[in-house]
């Protein structure tokens, strides 16, 4: 499978309790390729923005409150099957179904305070890198 891009975020619980180095780590040791990372405060625009296909869900509120409360990395990283990859390495959304090893099932206090995002698709993947970065930062 050819190269592919994906855009990852560590999330506020993460950052606030100083796993984003660890998860960064996890990524690299996983053979993606970081071409992009910033420490980031989301506006709660950014953040209604960013999550807008939920806007209708009932979770919408706390998850922009949530995603506003603290800093965030968002990384742009390179690899074979990125996108997939990315989302096994990351488990399932709720921690408590995440597989053994995976970074929630590692970080993720629970199905929302879940420490980590990553694109769910080649179309989202290419709107959220552009969402958090120009094409000319990713080197
Ligand atoms: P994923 O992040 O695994 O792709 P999505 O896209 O379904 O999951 O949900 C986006 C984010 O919304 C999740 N990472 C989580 O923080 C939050 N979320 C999803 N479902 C729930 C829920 N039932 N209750 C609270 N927060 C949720």
């Amino acid at each position: 499978m050819a190269l592919e891009r994906t855009l990852a975020m560590i999330k506020p619980d993460a950052v606030s309790r100083g796993d984003a180095g660890k998860i960064l780590a996890r990524y690299e040791q996983e053979g993606f390729a970081v071409l992009a990372c910033k420490k980031t405060l989301l506006s709660r625009a950014e953040a209604e923005a960013f999550y807008g296909v939920h806007r209708e869900r009932p979770f919408f509120n706390d998850l922009c409150d949530f995603m506003t409360s603290g800093p965030i990395y968002a990384v742009a990283m390179e690899r074979d099957n990125a996108i997939v990859h990315l989302r096994e390495v990351m488990g399932a959304t709720n921690p408590a179904e995440a597989a053994e090893g995976t970074i929630r099932a590692l970080y993720a206090e629970n199905i929302e305070r879940n420490s980590v995002h990553g694109s769910d698709a080649p179309e989202t993947a290419a709107e959220e890198l552009s969402f958090h970065f120009a094409g000319r930062d990713l080197l």
